[in-house]
């Protein structure tokens, strides 16, 4: 049936529905659906790791072969050293940009290597807010539970202390550097809630906060004048021989030649693995999200945490195929939009945790309640018009024009027709353990942003991210920057890659898989 057709149910129940008040699951009931439909739980997407700090672990088997792969760094490569830098930042997003530019604050030589250009990352494509606590009956405590809760009581509670409490002077940091924020008429800052968060918190720049953010962020490292090598993927880390990081090699990709970087401690921010398209899903991620920073680390003996649950993110678009798996923000259901089945009917409350809403949708696809598409996709609606109904003709323009773009190009008016969503792979929630300084368990190797892992438990609230690397950019620039200026550069060996080929040898594993991955799989055949 055509896609008109099948929107036709959406506007016939909007009325029925917007009497409704559905409440959120009990725990118990939260537990049984997550276990029976998230894609965390489905065992045969998954098997242990061979060998390396994380050796019995389990996890997806993409990132298994990643993880086990092989470097394409030849033994014997002539370390003298094209570059040398006291800090050496690996990512060009936001947390890159955010370590960077603290480590430059506190005095360090620093240089900024990114695998394309300044900025393309997963930060400019988070469009619904960053969770501050900002307003007067708001805390970092309220912050800190709702966090703890979303994330099933798995977060550290170290590291989520520092992030809610760096909050708010985080935020004035991003609004002294220049980033417009939504005010209220008053000129406040105008706070909306996210799912799973007991009051609004969530600082938005309409429905492009990222890019807004790291629209400033990106300026300020080009007028701070610190070093960049775009174009230049990390393939590999480099250590004195007694599990101290020492720099990278880097391989151009305008020319393919391998650069050896002298650098006395290294900041990973690489980002997420959306693009290793986990369990065959679309992606909400930008097109370097091939997890680098993970196979990097994990090679030179940085263990790796929580690194068995993966965040889809419950509006991925379905239709048309030409923006499959693109991000259609929480925000339209922070504002009231309503996720309706072929039936026309409410399923879940739209505010409950990520992990919920997706595992409820997936519920309503298996069980024969989704919409199909002539192509043979599957999803559910999202009544984006309901928001001009509930909130005055304009509201959808006015509050997610970047959405109603995105739509527009293909012929769709978002505002008088409902969307098709289906979950999205979005986030990896756990990544490289990590100390309150952003420290992994090798010395001088520090991690920032998505690439790290434990703070968001098993299911990171919405707007959590923006702030996790802006705090993280921060305690990892600041602190690699103080310790480097007491100390020497010392030597460059790949003697932890002779160990890893050794231990691949004799766990059997002859890997096909070039690691770190660089581009997707595809980007080979485009
Ligand atoms: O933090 C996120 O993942 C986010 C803000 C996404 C969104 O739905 O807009």
């Amino acid at each position: 049936m055509d896609i008109h057709e099948l929107q036709k149910i959406v506007h016939k129940t909007r009325d029925v529905r917007r009497t409704q008040t559905l409440p959120k699951y009990s725990p118990a009931e939260r537990d049984t659906l997550i276990k029976k439909y998230h894609p965390d739980h489905r065992e045969s997407a998954y098997r242990p790791i061979k060998f390396g700090p994380n050796a019995g672990d389990r996890t997806v088997r993409e990132l298994a072969a990643l993880l086990e792969g092989e470097s394409p760094v030849p033994a014997d490569l002539d370390l003298t050293p094209d570059y040398t830098t006291d800090v050496l930042v690996v990512g060009g997003g936001g947390a890159g940009c955010a370590a960077a530019l603290h480590a430059h604050a506190n005095g360090a030589k620093v240089t900024l290597a990114t695998k394309l250009r300044l900025g393309d990352s997963n930060t400019v494509m988070a469009q619904g807010g960053i969770q501050v606590a900002v307003t007067s009956d708001d805390s970092p405590v309220q912050h800190f539970l709702d966090t703890l809760k979303g994330g099933h009581m798995k977060n550290d509670h170290e590291l989520l202390k520092v992030m809610v409490e760096d909050g708010p002077s985080i935020a004035k940091w991003l609004l002294d550097l220049g980033v417009l924020f939504d005010r209220d008429a008053d000129g406040n800052l105008h706070v909306k809630k996210g799912g799973g968060s007991s009051k609004p918190r969530l600082l938005t720049c309409s429905d492009y906060t990222g890019l807004e953010i790291m629209r400033v962020l990106k300026d300020e490292v080009l007028n701070q004048k610190i070093p960049l090598l775009e174009f230049s993927a990390v393939v590999e880390l480099l250590s004195d021989g007694n599990g101290t990081c020492t720099g990278a090699v880097l391989r151009d990709l305008d020319n393919k030649r391998l650069l050896v970087v002298a650098a006395k401690s290294v900041i990973l921010a690489t980002g997420g693995i959306g693009r290793l398209h986990i369990q065959g899903f679309p992606t909400s991620n930008h097109y370097g999200a091939t997890g680098d920073g993970l196979a990097l680390a994990y090679r030179l003996g940085a263990k790796l945490l929580q690194i068995d649950t993966f965040q889809y993110h419950p509006s991925g678009a379905v239709f048309p195929e030409q923006l499959i798996g693109a991000l259609v923000t929480e925000g339209i259901r922070s504002e009231g939009g309503h996720l309706v089945n072929a039936k026309g009917e409410r399923f879940v409350n739209e505010l409950d945790t990520r992990d919920v809403v997706s595992s409820s949708i997936i519920r309503e696809c298996e069980e024969g309640r989704g919409i199909r598409t002539m192509s043979g996709r599957v999803g559910v609606w999202l009544d984006t018009p309901l928001l001009d109904v509930e909130h005055g003709p304009g509201t959808v323009a006015k509050h997610f024009p970047a959405m109603v773009k995105q739509y527009e190009r293909f012929g769709l008016d978002i505002s008088k027709d409902p969307v098709l969503i289906y979950p999205t792979l979005h986030y990896q929630n756990g990544g490289v353990q990590i100390d309150v300084h952003g420290e992994a368990n090798v010395r001088n190797l520090f991690v920032a942003g998505e690439a790290s892992g434990g703070l968001h438990g098993r299911n990171r609230l919405m707007g959590n991210s923006l702030l996790d690397l802006m705090v993280f950019g921060k305690q990892t620039g600041t602190t690699a920057a103080i310790r480097t200026a007491k100390m020497p550069q010392g030597k460059l060996t790949l003697d932890h890659l002779a160990r890893f080929r050794a231990e691949a040898k004799k766990h059997g594993v002859a890997s096909a898989v070039m690691s770190p991955m660089v581009l997707p799989a595809y980007a080979k055949k485009e």
